[in-house]
């Protein structure tokens, strides 16, 4: 997979050097190409914003270095391109196996209010192109927002992860332990400043081990996630989670938004 991100703070992507990504880029997996969009300005002050129209605070990226950016770096190629920001459609696991199966995807940072609207309306008749928020928090750019899906598709690829069981496991992959979260884990030493391992993973009893796992992963998406437990297919529940959730419906505190 090419990946190409433009950002006026190309510093940002140093941590795509390491870790799982870093290894997919010294096999060939992964082709990251960062770009410095002040290389496109004309100016001596590199300038790349400029005031709003129709007035307010702040100041919106300008169009025209934009479009020259996006220009070079395409070239003939139609890369899916994906501008963070927060009133974005919601970056989910879904979208991440969407893009992960996508030969080419262009990353392009806004910072202070935005980018001036007509570069999406431009791209957006050329390629295609989507407007992604990580979550319900405030940035001041779209870099974490980028290091954040670049970390979510890269593990996605073929042979980036070690263990090819880890991709299907994890939370809200379709399919794992639809829509629970996952338990507390636990490895040696058997005892740690006095905290004790619960026996029944010391037990060798598989059974008991997978049903202590299912009631410690609805226990906390009850009290984590109430959104998630909401939402709960019951066709998937058997007696013991109905019992259990049951159970745990009498201790809802106040501070539980969904029940
Ligand atoms: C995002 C102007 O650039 C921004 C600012 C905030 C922001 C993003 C981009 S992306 N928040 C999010 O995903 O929540």
């Amino acid at each position: 997979m090419r990946l190409d991100i433009i950002s006026i703070f190309p510093e940002y992507f140093a941590p795509l050097d390491v870790s799982l990504i870093g290894k997919a880029r010294e096999r060939g997996t992964l082709d990251v190409r960062v770009h410095q969009l002040r290389d496109w300005t004309h100016d001596v002050h590199k300038t790349v914003d400029d005031t709003p129209y129709g007035g307010g605070p702040g100041m919106v990226m300008k169009p025209e270095v934009w479009g020259e950016a996006i220009d070079d770096v395409i070239g003939e190629g139609k890369p899916r391109m994906i501008v963070p920001t927060p009133s974005g459609r919601p970056f989910t696991q879904e979208l991440a196996q969407e893009l992960a199966g996508e030969p080419w995807l262009l990353f392009a940072c806004g910072r202070y209010e935005g980018i001036d609207s007509r570069v999406m309306a431009e791209y957006g008749s050329r390629l295609q192109v989507d407007e992604v928020s990580i979550g319900d928090y405030v940035l001041a750019g779209g870099e974490v927002a980028v290091l954040v899906m670049v970390e979510a598709v890269g593990r996605l690829l073929p042979g980036v992860l070690g263990n090819v069981n880890s991709v299907t496991d994890d939370s809200f992959a379709p399919g794992s332990m639809q829509n629970l979260v996952e338990g507390p884990v636990y490895t040696k030493p058997p005892v740690w400043r006095g905290h004790e391992v619960p026996g029944v993973l010391l037990s060798g009893h598989h059974g008991k081990v997978a049903r202590w796992r299912r009631d410690e992963a609805l226990r906390r998406t009850v009290r984590n996630r109430p959104d998630l437990a909401a939402a709960l297919d019951p066709a998937t529940l058997d007696k013991h989670d109905r019992k259990l959730l049951e159970e745990l419906a009498f201790r809802v505190g106040p501070e539980d938004v969904a029940n």
